[in-house]
């Protein structure tokens, strides 16, 4: 990966203007402009004037630069990219770009948080949107999905409530970015059918490390329709080729503050360095004569189906190695619907599908302005467009002839396709029923999948999620909710509900039975490991004066080759002197940055020890972190030292014999002199395995 010195050069690069080449600054209607830093005045010291139609137009043009965010996901981050499948899904799907593993679909995703406002932080407790804007030759197909595979509500009518209660609370517009308040407990606690989506939201899958590293779903059951009109239900599942890993919540929160774009940036930094994330498009496929062989019904967004009844079935890939030229025009502009299908792809008639259907068309009318939309580049879609649509605000297209069907002054022109063509039909399906308000009997189990989910987690997730519960809860003044919550939780299971109210101050259940004995072990982060790559982790090496150059040297190439991003990291910027009284660079300076903006630290020694880390108090801080956030800690030599003064029991035993030590994802080698490759490989594999939650807790 490319380090600091490059981005900085790629920075100014694009910074320049489009092509400086094309002339002189001018107005928006072409006038060429000599001076924009003072404005046309009646003398040195008079009044301005009204006919400055420049020093007029750019403060208009400024005034009117923000649009409406969105009113949920509106602080997003997006990338261009492609999508191949891997062989034809004709069996199933009639979908053009589901048919050639040669053909390589053009794509636009944006990733986003759902409760905070455009300039909210990234590294909050929240779902993740993971909209994909296919640029299929049939057409836009839109998959705008979520990375939990389910949602808290079960019909869309319900959507306004639900946002208003996670959103700020109206009376003062606390919290920003945060699900811990009043209203949303109040809601939870009264309507189960948030439960499931709520056990999601307290794991750490409500945290992750990076949007790179986290999978998608398509939540609804789709139907996929072949050429002979036949349908299978579908989920879709994206999977990252990274892994799915995620951040500790101490940690996520203190991101919050020394980098609120964490999540931006790593996506962005990642591609501009030629690291193009890539996920595996899997589904899992349902005959339509088993619709209703399972103990769910598939038409509830509130459930899985489980993995392991059920396998994902990979049909393609999906890479992204494009940042967009302009935030604005491209990531703020782009318009996702669920509506937008191609033939091949429909819908069924999930109510919570269904209100999306009507939503997301309806929003982008306000949010962008009137109806042409469409035409933005970001949303053109590639196929061609012949339409009788005509003008509204922001019509770009210059359209002529004829503008309505039938015609004959138009030669008939744009005409119905014909019956063997790719346009659109509507999956034929047979519905006769009573009109009625009334939630179906086959959606009201809210607790087994909650406490499958409960069950599929290792006892380190448990931790985390009582911990999220306490933490959430914590934060809620309203004590009826907060007991109301609990009762809640001991529907779903009484162990959970028990450790949660422990630590906030509520009876306990005496409950302690859980609504289902099953498990999927393909929930737990611990079965998402991915390949085991190490590509594009971030590790830092503190270094002070009288550090063995050749010892960081050794690691750092040795990491280096596996893709790895190796920042030296001293007290100040420069250069320290080595031991062998050469110089050595120094990427970043301390203060400016912190453990949690890194994967794993490394220590290096020295022949004269490393008392200088001991007595900085911003390094000893970051070990500190770096260790109770349980990331990988690499030391050698009298680095070693420096680890045993923060956790003498648990360090000093493996400093003692000189040979490599590694435990819970601490690496230690005490033997002096450059690493061994005994230690980098162990180091690489507690960099691989991410997180060592089996640490033994630090105070701070
Ligand atoms: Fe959305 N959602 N949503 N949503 N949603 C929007 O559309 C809505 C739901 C999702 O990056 C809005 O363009 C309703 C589920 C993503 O631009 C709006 C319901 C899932 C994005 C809207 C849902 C999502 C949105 C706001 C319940 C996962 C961001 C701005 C029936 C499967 C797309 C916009 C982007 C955005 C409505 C539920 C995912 C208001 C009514 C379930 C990823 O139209």
């Amino acid at each position: 990966m490319e380090g600091p010195t490059d981005r900085k050069q790629r920075q100014r690069e694009a910074f320049r203007a489009e092509d400086p080449a094309s002339g002189p600054l001018t107005t928006d209607q072409g006038v060429e402009v000599d001076h924009t830093n003072d404005s046309l005045a009646a003398g040195e010291r008079g009044p301005t004037l009204m006919e400055d139609f420049h020093f007029r137009e750019k403060l208009t043009r400024f005034d009117h630069e923000r649009i409406p965010e969105r009113v949920v996901h509106a602080r997003g981050a997006g990338a261009y990219g492609y999508f191949e499948p891997y062989e034809s899904c004709a069996e199933f799907t009639r979908a053009a770009f589901l048919q050639d593993p040669s053909v390589r679909t053009p794509v636009f995703v944006r990733f986003s948080t759902v409760q905070g406002p455009k300039g909210s932080a990234d590294t909050v407790r929240d779902v993740r949107g993971f909209a994909t804007k296919f640029y299929t030759s049939e057409g836009n197909y839109d998959l705008v999905g979520n990375n939990f595979p389910v949602f808290f509500i079960q019909d869309g009518i319900k959507f306004p409530d639900f946002v208003h209660a996670v959103k700020p609370e109206p009376h003062n517009d606390i919290p920003t970015g945060a699900s811990a308040h009043d209203t949303l407990w109040d809601f939870v606690s009264l309507q189960p059918e948030t439960l499931h989506a709520i056990m999601w939201l307290m794991s750490d899958r409500a945290i992750p490390r990076s949007y790179r590293m986290m999978q998608g779903f398509g939540v609804h059951t789709f139907r996929f329709v072949n050429a002979e009109g036949r349908g299978t239900f579908v989920k879709f599942h994206w999977k990252p080729k990274l892994g799915v890993h995620s951040l500790v919540w101490d940690e996520a929160q203190e991101c919050q503050g020394r980098d609120p774009d964490f999540n931006r940036r790593d996506l962005w930094e990642a591609i501009e360095a030629g690291e193009y994330p890539e996920w595996e498009l899997g589904v899992q496929l349902v005959a339509e004569e088993d619709e209703f062989a399972f103990d769910f019904d598939l038409l509830d967004a509130t459930k899985i189906i489980p993995e392991e009844q059920v396998p994902v079935r990979p049909i393609g890939r999906m890479v992204l190695d494009r940042n967009p030229e302009n935030f604005f025009a491209e990531t703020e502009q782009v318009a996702f619907h669920t509506a937008n299908v191609v033939p091949g792809i429909d819908f069924t008639n999930d109510p919570l599908l269904q209100a999306r259907n009507f939503s997301y068309l309806d929003t982008q009318l306000i949010r962008l302005g009137g109806p042409n939309f469409s035409q933005l580049p970001v949303n053109r879609p590639v196929a061609p467009v012949r339409t009788n649509q005509r003008d509204g605000y922001h019509q770009s297209t210059v359209h002529r002839g004829t503008n309505y069907f039938p015609n004959s002054l138009g030669g008939g022109c744009p005409a119905h396709a014909g019956v063997d063509s790719a346009a659109f039909t509507h999956y034929t399906e047979r519905v006769d029923g009573a009109k009625i308000r009334r939630r179906s009997p086959s959606f009201q189990d809210h607790h087994s999948q909650a406490a499958l989910f409960w069950n599929s987690m290792s006892d380190w997730e448990k931790q985390h999620i009582v911990e999220a519960f306490r933490f959430e809860l914590g934060k809620v003044d309203a004590r009826t909710v907060r007991a109301r919550t609990v009762r809640e939780l001991a529907k779903v299971d009484g162990e959970l509900a028990i450790q949660v109210a422990r630590g906030i101050g509520v009876p306990e259940p005496t409950e302690t039975r859980s609504a289902s004995k099953l498990s999927s072990p393909a929930l737990s982060l611990e079965s998402l490991r991915g390949d085991g790559s190490i590509r594009t982790r971030r590790v830092a090496v503190l270094v002070t004066d009288g550090v063995d150059a050749d010892q960081v040297t050794s690691v750092r190439e040795a990491l280096a080759e596996r893709g790895v991003l190796v920042e030296a990291l001293a007290a100040t910027e420069g250069s320290v002197r080595g031991a062998d009284g050469e110089l050595y660079a120094v990427d970043r300076a301390l203060p400016t940055v912190a453990s949690v903006l890194y994967d794993a630290v490394l220590l290096p020694g020295g022949p004269t020890g490393t008392p200088a880390l001991t007595q900085d108090p911003d390094a000893m801080r970051f070990v500190r972190d770096a260790y109770r956030h349980g990331k990988p800690v690499g030391a050698l030599g009298s680095g070693v030292g420096v680890l045993s003064t923060l956790d003498p029991e648990g360090v000093r035993l493996s400093s003692e014999f000189h040979r490599v030590v590694s435990e819970r994802g601490v690496v230690t080698d005490t033997s002096p002199g450059t690493a061994s490759a005994e230690f980098l490989q162990a180091f690489v594999d507690a960099v691989a395995g991410h997180r060592h939650p089996g640490r033994r807790p630090l105070r701070r």
